[in-house]
């Protein structure tokens, strides 16, 4: 086929994933999108997408064709100034990226972080006996911003003061990898007293002498790193750290509220945790998409994709795709969930998945304990992201076990 052919025959949909109505609820655009092809071309933004799982899972892990180091969201760094200086991990290519993921793989390996378990499980001891105790509460609110929003800046070893900056600073980087629309605009509206505040918390002097934050800056004493891409690779951790896991920790008990009959399986066998939390990271996924940029004319599955285009990739219906999934859109605590998409997969996979990990089974942990129910006490309500998926208002009450 000539790429003449190839462009007319390419499919093409006129979807805006950016918007309300595809925010709210993506689950039937995701079905379309799969259905219309191995690689759809948007016509709205002029860009390419993929949304079943082989596609997705193959250009993650083909870093040489799908570049990060023009952005990983719709604007191409290479045609126009990023919002920001461009992420020294998440929007760089080897040979940058090597070096830098090489530091944050050592800080943040499962063997590194262990030693946060007892204070993450203590700060959950704590929080959740002082819900259960109150019985209605909004999850959101009251648990899954507070949680992470204290135990993640300590661990960094970041002081006390002014951290309310920091929801409103990943409102912003997740928004921003969507177009300039509405979500995008009223993120950006402080965006200068936000971001000024967490470049000022990058910084060696900032930072308390024993947490993650100075760990990094010990890989410049030891000649890997300037100064500069220490305090960079810390506002990587203030950038990606807190809004991932405060939603994926509001769709954990979304999920559990939803479906009483897992949650009784989870109460009856702790040791399905692990599984239960992958499983809601399949199935609502908190970071819904990444884009790529191409490096080279490529086919996708008989689709011929240009040099230098944007592709969307669609981590959430790779994580429905009826071709990888049994009952892809059942949520069920007791399936093998690994291969969902939402930390990503190959050098760009979230590097701080364990920490992700540790945070939301140390609440389930007890939750299991002291929960009999989780009860939907009203309607949940969205908050809708460029990039995220979770909610504004989750009202629920626990039953005391
Ligand atoms: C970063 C960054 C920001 C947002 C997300 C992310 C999912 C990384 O600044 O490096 O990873």
């Amino acid at each position: 086929m000539t790429s003449d052919q190839a462009t007319l025959t390419r499919p093409v949909s006129s979807i805006d994933p950016f918007s309300d109505d595809f925010l709210a609820d993506p689950y039937p655009h995701h079905h379309a999108l799969r259905e219309a092809g191995p690689a759809v071309w948007l016509e709205r933004y002029g860009i390419w997408a993929m949304a079943r799982h082989e596609q997705v899972r193959d250009a993650l892990t083909d870093w040489q064709t799908y570049c990060s180091g023009a952005g990983v969201g719709l604007s191409d760094f290479r045609k126009e100034p990023p919002w920001r200086p461009p992420s020294i991990i998440l929007e760089a290519d080897p040979p940058l990226h090597t070096k830098t993921r090489a530091v944050l793989n050592r800080i943040l390996s499962p063997g590194a972080i262990k030693v946060l378990r007892e204070t993450f499980d203590r700060e959950a001891e704590t929080l959740v006996a002082r819900l259960v105790e109150r019985r209605e509460f909004d999850g959101v609110a009251d648990l899954a911003e507070p949680y992470p929003l204290k135990v993640f800046p300590d661990a960094v070893g970041l002081s006390a003061d002014g951290r309310e900056n920091l929801l409103p600073y990943g409102n912003m980087v997740f928004n921003s990898f969507g177009p300039r629309n509405d979500l995008f605009n009223r993120a950006m509206a402080n965006a200068g007293p936000v971001r000024d505040w967490i470049m000022s918390k990058c910084s060696r002097v900032a930072l308390a002498p024993d947490g993650l934050g100075m760990q990094i800056f010990h890989a410049v004493d030891s000649g890997e790193l300037t100064e500069d891409e220490a305090g960079m690779l810390v506002r990587s951790f203030l950038s990606a750290g807190i809004d991932t896991t405060v939603y994926g920790l509001g769709n954990t008990l979304y999920c559990l509220a939803r479906h009483p009959r897992q949650w009784a399986n989870l109460r009856e066998n702790p040791a399905l945790i692990r599984g239960a939390f992958e499983e809601v990271l399949r199935f609502e996924a908190p970071v819904q998409t990444f884009f790529r940029t191409t490096t080279r004319d490529v086919d996708v599955g008989g689709i011929r994709l240009g040099d230098g285009e944007k592709v969307l990739l669609f981590l959430a219906a790779a994580n429905r795709d009826p071709r990888r999934w049994e009952n892809a859109d059942r949520f069920d605590v007791t399936r093998r969930a690994t291969g969902h998409m939402t930390f990503g997969t190959g050098i760009h996979g979230c590097v701080g998945q364990a920490v992700a990990r540790l945070e939301v089974e140390a609440i389930l942990s007890q939750l299991v304990k002291r929960v009999a129910a989780i009860e939907m006490t009203g309607e949940p309500q969205r908050r809708l992201n460029n990039t995220l998926r979770g909610f504004d208002h989750l009202p629920l009450r626990f039953v005391p076990a």
